[in-house]
């Protein structure tokens, strides 16, 4: 039954846990203003994704690309960490393991404070070559929209990970690996519509954790959860800290002990 509230039982979970996994999507970033993909106001709404987040898309149409990642870039470089955020580094301080997947290129849980962050889709800040794949810092369309061009030749693109494309492999067998040792799944704003990041539920949940949905709505996932906490991430984590006798503080620098 979904509550906006964190159980007795997920609190008493966590208490007695050495070993949380979380894995964050989209709506992880929606309270600091940066769009969704799917749903209300999300960004596949407006956009086609088989015109801009695929390979073909990119070989097709470069510059349509760029200009759309540019765009994003500037919304992420404008936001700044939400309650959710810092309430995540305020548990990874608390628990022997604490692994934090995220399928987000906004980077706004580093700039919260989070340490431990496995990057599965990429960083929408840094760009790498088309052709060789050599990474490159934040590379972009020149002022006359020039596309930016490797040494070996091939066009530079924005460092994420499209549809059709293999995941990074070193971050997917650490978030596997730590899906195998976690007691307790937090699933935090994403639709679980994309694999192979909406299979860790499953990992996880065959390995014994205790598997938790954070989401205002419900997804197609949902019924796989123990527990569904209904309610914007930005609100319920915080809750969760609280109720873990955790302060936040949105001053990574001042971290708890
Ligand atoms: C809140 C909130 C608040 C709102 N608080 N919550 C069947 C058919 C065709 C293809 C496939 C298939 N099965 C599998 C595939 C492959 C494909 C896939 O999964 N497709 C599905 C769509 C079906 N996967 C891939 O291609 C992956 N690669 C792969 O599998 O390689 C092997 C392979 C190769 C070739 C063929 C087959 C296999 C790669 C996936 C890459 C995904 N890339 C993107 C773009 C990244 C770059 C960029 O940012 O531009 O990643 S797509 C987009 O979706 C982005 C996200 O990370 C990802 C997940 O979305 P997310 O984060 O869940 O966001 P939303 O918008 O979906 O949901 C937000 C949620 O937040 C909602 O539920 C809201 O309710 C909630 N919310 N406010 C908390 N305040
Ligand atoms: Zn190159």
């Amino acid at each position: 039954m979904p509550s906006g509230a964190p159980s007795e039982e997920l609190l008493r979970r966590m208490k007695s846990a050495r070993s949380i996994l979380v894995l964050t999507g989209a709506g992880a970033s929606a309270e600091s203003g940066v769009p969704t993909f799917r749903g209300q106001g999300g960004l596949w709404r407006e956009f086609r994704p088989e015109e801009l987040a695929t390979p073909t898309a990119f070989a097709r149409n470069p510059k349509l690309v760029w200009e759309w990642y540019m765009w994003r870039r500037e919304l992420v470089r404008q936001a700044s960490p939400n309650h959710g955020h810092y309430a995540l580094a305020a548990l990874e301080a608390k628990f022997e393991e604490f692994t934090l997947v995220t399928q987000n290129v906004d980077g706004l849980h580093q700039r919260a404070g989070s340490r431990n962050v496995i990057e599965i889709h990429g960083n929408i800040m840094r760009s790498r070559c088309f052709s060789c794949g050599v990474q490159t810092g934040e590379v972009a369309l020149d002022e006359d929209g020039q596309l930016p061009g490797c040494e070996c030749g091939g066009l530079i693109r924005p460092d994420v990970v499209w549809f059709g494309e293999l995941l990074p492999p070193q971050a997917l067998k650490r978030a596997w690996d730590a899906a195998t040792r976690a007691q307790v799944f937090l699933s935090v704003g994403t639709s679980s519509a994309v694999q192979p990041a909406a299979g860790l539920a499953d990992i996880a949940g065959r390995a014994g954790a205790y598997l938790v949905e954070i989401n205002p709505e419900t997804t197609e996932m949902s019924d796989r959860f123990d527990e569904v906490v209904c309610a914007p991430s930005g609100q319920a984590l915080p809750m969760i800290c609280r109720g873990l006798g955790l302060n936040i503080t949105a001053d990574p620098a001042v971290r708890l002990s």
